[in-house]
C-alpha cells in the first residue's frame, strides 16, 4: 500500500511541476480519506525534498458556496508552503498552472504554537494578525473534476496565496462583506459569516485536523480560513482583488 500511496503523492507532484493534469486516480484506484491525507503527506514530504518550507494550513470547504460549486461537503486541509506565496500588488505568471482559480479567503497569522483542540472562546488569543486574501487553487485533475478522496490526495488543489495588510482587527470578523473583483468588476460577493458561520470556527477546526493529524503548527504560521465564495478562473492580463470590508484589500496581477 505505501508504494502505492507513494506513486500517487508521485503522479500529482509531477502534474504540479509540469503544469499538466492527470485523471482522476480515484477512478483506477479507489482509496479512503485517511488514505488521501497519507498520500497527501507523501506530495508534502516532496516538496520538503526539493527545499521547500511549509508556511501553514489551509482549510476547504467551509463554505456552502464553495461546497455547491464543487460538489463536494466535507471539511478539508492541506499544506502551505513558501513557494506558494506570491507578492501581493504583484503579478502572478499563470502558465506555472493548469487551470487557476482565485477566492477571496481570510488569513490568520497565529501567535501560539497549536499543539491541541481549540475551542472558540480561547481560538482569538491564538491569533497574532488578520488579513484579507486571495487563494489560488489549480486542480491537478482534468477538468477540476475530483472526488473527496482525489482533492485530499492533491493537497487540496494548494497553488498559491496572496495575503493583503494585517490587522489586529480579530475581533469583529462574525459578518463582514467579501467582494472578488476582476478588472474592476464584481464577480463573486458574499460575508464572512459563509466561512463555517464565523471564520475563528475554522481556527477551531485548524486545530482539530492538526491534532487528529498529530501535527502542532508552530508560532507564525499561516492559516487560510477556506473561500466565502465561489472561486473565479483566471485569465491572463489582469486585476485581481478580494476586500474584506473593514480588513482591505488583496491583490494581484496575472500575465
Ligand atoms: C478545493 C479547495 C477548496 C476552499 O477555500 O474551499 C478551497 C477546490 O475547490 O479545488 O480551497
Ligand atoms: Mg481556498
Amino acid at each position: 500500500m505505501s508504494t502505492l500511496h507513494a506513486s500517487i503523492a508521485a503522479t500529482l507532484d509531477q502534474a504540479a511541476r509540469t503544469a499538466l493534469a492527470v485523471p482522476q486516480l480515484s477512478l483506477d484506484t479507489p482509496f479512503s480519506v485517511e488514505q488521501a491525507y497519507d498520500i497527501q503527506a507523501r506530495s508534502i514530504d516532496l516538496r520538503r525534498e526539493r527545499g521547500e518550507k511549509p508556511v501553514g494550513i489551509k482549510l476547504g470547504f467551509t463554505s456552502r458556496a464553495k461546497m455547491t460549486q464543487m460538489g463536494v461537503d466535507s471539511l478539508i486541509w492541506g499544506w502551505l508552503t513558501d513557494t506558494m506565496l506570491q507578492e501581493e500588488g504583484g503579478t502572478v505568471l499563470l502558465d506555472q498552472f493548469i487551470h487557476p482559480r482565485a477566492e477571496p479567503e481570510v488569513c490568520f497569522l497565529t501567535r501560539r504554537d497549536i499543539d491541541r483542540p481549540l475551542n472558540l472562546l480561547e481560538a482569538e488569543s491564538y491569533i497574532e494578525a488578520v488579513a484579507p486574501a486571495i487563494e489560488i487553487i489549480d486542480s491537478r485533475y482534468r477538468a477540476f473534476t475530483f472526488t473527496l478522496e482525489d482533492v485530499i490526495a492533491d493537497n487540496c488543489s494548494s497553488a498559491g496565496l496572496v495575503v493583503g495588510p494585517w490587522s489586529r482587527n480579530i475581533n469583529a470578523l462574525a459578518n463582514l462583506g467579501v467582494i472578488l473583483r476582476v478588472n474592476g468588476r464584481v464577480k463573486q460577493s458574499g460575508s464572512t459569516a459563509a466561512i463555517l458561520g464565523h471564520p475563528l470556527r475554522s481556527l477551531v477546526q485548524a486545530s482539530r485536523v492538526l491534532s487528529a493529524a498529530s501535527q502542532t503548527l508552530p508560532a507564525g504560521s499561516l492559516i487560510m480560513a477556506g473561500a466565502a465564495t465561489a472561486a473565479e478562473a483566471l485569465n491572463a492580463g489582469s486585476h485581481v482583488s478580494a476586500t474584506v470590508s473593514g480588513l482591505g484589500t488583496a491583490s494581484f496581477l496575472t500575465r
